[in-house]
């Protein structure tokens, strides 16, 4: 039996695939998904066999937000006293890249799940919203700040205030997903990538992911000065002598990740 009561955890290769695993509340993201979804990613991290994960839902939902039964009796101080939903900050601290599989609705806590994840490869189903307000609350796992980060102010203030669902088609063209794919073969495509960034030198997807998250937290002139460091960093490896040596000879590069 497997060790997670709400995810289903499969090996392909270097890749780790995540699927959440509560159909009964459409992957509703309660207390246990968080705990169970913390210990994979984080074996995920620290197994040097896995280079890139995929975390995923069902054909109907990827997670249609944070569990609303689980919150509905909720007060301030029990919100506040345990900083309801500061685990999911841990999960932004993962250090190898984190694939979002996107299918059917990505709501609230769903959509900001997606937006976690270092990029949202969307089934041509996909519908993405921030409903809260319909709830008389607002996002709470960052959504409000990475959408405006994604889409800018207009989409996402109109999203937020309006709970609209946004497509696949618009949100793509919004920059909120990097890619569109015809649901039957998302799982494989998104797989089939992360196969793809799993097989590039370790450290350099790391730095590469660090790099690009750093334009959201650094202004340029400083975030330019980290990518140059990072760059400079690279060149104390076996992997880059390795990396250029193997292009100089045309063959494949063959990585010791250090
Ligand atoms: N939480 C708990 N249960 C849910 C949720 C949810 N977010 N979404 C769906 N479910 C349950 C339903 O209650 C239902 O259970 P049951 O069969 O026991 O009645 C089951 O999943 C199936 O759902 P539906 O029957 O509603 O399925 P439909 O196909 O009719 O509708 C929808 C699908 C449109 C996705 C609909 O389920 C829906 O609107 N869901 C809620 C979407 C939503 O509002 N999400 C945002 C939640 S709030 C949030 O994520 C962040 C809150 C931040 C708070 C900040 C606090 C610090």
């Amino acid at each position: 039996m497997s060790e997670y009561q709400t995810l289903i955890i499969e090996q392909r290769g270097a890749v780790t695939l995540v699927t959440l695993n509560r159909p009964e509340a459409l992957n509703a993201l309660n207390a246990q998904v968080l705990a169970d979804l913390l210990a994979a990613i984080r074996a995920f991290d620290a197994d040097d066999s896995q280079g890139c994960a995929v975390i995923t839902g069902s054909a109907k939902a990827f997670a249609a937000g944070a569990d609303i039964k689980e919150m509905q009796a909720m007060d301030f101080a029990a919100m506040y006293g345990s900083d309801h939903f500061a685990g999911w900050d841990v999960f932004t601290r993962t250090r190898k890249p984190v694939i979002a599989a996107v299918a059917g609705y990505a709501l609230g806590g769903g959509c900001e799940l997606a937006m976690m994840c270092d990029f949202i490869l969307a089934a041509d189903t996909a519908k993405f919203g921030q409903p809260e307000i319909k709830l008389a609350v607002t996002p709470g796992m960052g959504g409000s700040q990475r959408l405006a980060h994604a889409v800018g102010k207009a989409k996402a203030m109109e999203m937020c205030l309006t709970g609209r669902m946004m497509d696949a088609e618009e949100a793509e063209r919004a920059g909120l997903v990097a890619r569109i794919v015809p649901a039957a073969d998302l799982v494989e495509e998104a797989v089939k990538t992360a196969a793809t960034i799993a097989g590039m030198a370790p450290l350099a997807v790391k730095a590469n992911k660090e790099m690009v998250n750093a334009a959201f937290d650094m202004g340029l002139s400083q975030g330019v000065q980290f990518e140059r460091r990072l760059f400079h960093g690279l060149f104390g490896t076996a992997d880059q002598k390795e990396g250029m040596n193997a292009f100089v000879e045309k063959r494949p590069g063959n990585w010791q990740g250090r």
